[in-house]
């Protein structure tokens, strides 16, 4: 048995963290706390708490056991024991996580139906369970403020997905991955979450062979639409999120990146009911930066929210580690914050431990030195808004588009014969510019 089994005994901490100030540094006596981390200091306007809108995610944390393709459970969570009540589990599970929460101080949280509540003989039952565990959740919501980011349906690990689930080639597939989210989008609008978030696991092929992809592409379009269609009639005032991601599990995924998404959402008319939800690790693994794919999101006006990790520079597959970079994040936030904020987003730390890190306090390290590094890097963020020297070296970049010759091509107001007369004119003398990126660079690092 783990040392701390029974839930409010979970972690050895009892006073959640509080923020210690810019000179603490970790001792024995208090191992954990937040040096940047200070909920209501205001930042650009904002209270820090409602600029970064910090989540916890279930199924990491939670649900998952520590193990990997080549060994089982390492953690040994106490409501993972074999032979248990799962429905009493799955209570556990949530007074734990809910203590966690606390201990952080964290606002929001995230979670899958499998995630929440035991998979049952039939569908009917596993939605009851998922219903019985979200009454549970309301209760402890309301006692803790705390407030739901994102709820999703696991449409990828059960064994009748294996082949997809809206992309599924049989239709009975489809009826029933959209049954399932049908009762994760009921529940995600009583329990007032902010956005409801469909990650297409399985959504993808792995040889045409066997791979009919224009139909499947038809299909996701289709269950697209009853996803709208039944936020709608319920009334759902939360954004619809679709969450891209290049490989894994299937060798082609649907929703590579946040440029494929939104050149499917506009073929099959979504484009103003659905936006991105950008996972730090899922754009590297597509060969982007995490700025490429927010600023991307941004410019075609389907920003939604963050998944907020970060992947291993030797490893190409989704490692999920906890950001720890603060140059890289402090950048994201840049561009977040002055692409206008995160609106209905948040910052959910689709993260989780490394497998040997047993202790159940590591879960609370984890997501604290997690927050402290946003916190810290939205500070650095800040900065190079208020300052404003990087906006003002694009402006000065682009000058000319602001002038007469630059407006009037974007006006329309040439065609290619008047541009060709105009540069035979003489009148015309282009000369290169410097990039300055080592300039920019230094900057950057001038704010850290
Ligand atoms: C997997 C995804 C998943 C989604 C939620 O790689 O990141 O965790 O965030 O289904
Ligand atoms: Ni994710
Ligand atoms: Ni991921």
């Amino acid at each position: 048995m783990p040392k701390h089994s029974s839930a409010p005994n979970y972690f050895s901490l009892r006073e959640p963290l509080r923020y210690e100030g810019p000179k603490w540094k970790p001792s024995n006596k208090r191992p954990l706390g937040y040096r940047w981390y200070d909920p209501d200091r205001k930042v650009l306007g904002k209270r820090m708490e409602d600029q970064l809108r910090f989540a916890v995610c279930y199924w990491h944390s939670f649900a998952w056991p520590g193990s990997d393709p080549f060994g089982g459970d390492t953690f040994q969570r106490p409501w993972h024991a074999t032979g248990g009540d799962p429905m009493a589990q799955a209570l556990q599970k949530a007074d734990v996580a809910f203590e966690l929460f606390r201990l952080l101080r964290v606002p929001f949280f995230t979670f899958h139906d499998r995630d929440i509540a035991p998979e049952g003989a039939t569908l009917a039952e596993s939605n009851a369970n998922v219903r019985r565990m979200g009454e549970v959740f309301a209760r402890k919501m309301q006692d803790s403020g705390v407030n739901l980011l994102w709820g999703t349906a696991n449409l990828f690990s059960n064994r009748r997905y294996m082949a997809g689930a809206a992309t599924n080639p049989d239709p009975e597939v489809f009826a029933y991955a959209a049954a399932q989210v049908k009762n994760v989008l009921d529940l995600t609008h009583e329990l007032r979450g902010a956005n409801y978030v469909l990650w297409g696991g399985r959504e993808g092929y792995e040889t045409l062979l066997n791979t009919d992809l224009k139909r499947e592409l038809d299909q996701l379009g289709r269950f697209m639409h009853l996803v709208v269609e039944h936020k709608h009639r319920i009334g759902f005032k939360g954004t619809i999120l679709i969450e891209p991601k290049p490989g894994e599990p299937t060798k082609h995924q649907y929703d590579y990146d946040v440029a494929t998404v939104h050149g499917f959402l506009r073929s099959y008319r979504l484009e103003r009911e659905i936006k991105v939800n950008i996972e730090q690790n899922h754009a590297l693994l597509a060969g982007h930066t995490f700025e490429h794919e927010i600023v991307l999101a941004q410019a075609l006006g389907v920003f939604g929210s963050i998944d907020m990790n970060r992947g291993d520079e030797q490893l190409g597959w989704d490692t999920d580690q906890f950001p720890n970079n603060l140059p890289q994040v402090a950048l994201a936030l840049y561009h977040i914050l002055h692409g206008g904020g995160l609106a209905t987003g948040g910052l959910n730390f689709d993260a989780k431990l490394r497998r040997q890190s047993i202790d159940p306090d590591d879960l609370v390290a984890g997501h604290a030195g997690a927050m402290d590094l946003c916190a810290r890097a939205l500070l650095v963020a800040e900065k190079m808004i208020e300052d404003g020297a990087l906006a003002e070296q694009l402006r000065q970049r682009y000058y000319g588009w602001d002038g007469k010759l630059g407006k009037s091509i974007l006006a329309g107001k040439h065609s290619l014969d008047d541009l060709a007369a105009l540069v035979d004119k003489g009148t015309l003398e282009p000369q290169p510019h410097s990039g300055r990126q080592e300039v920019l660079e230094a900057l950057v690092n001038s704010y850290l």
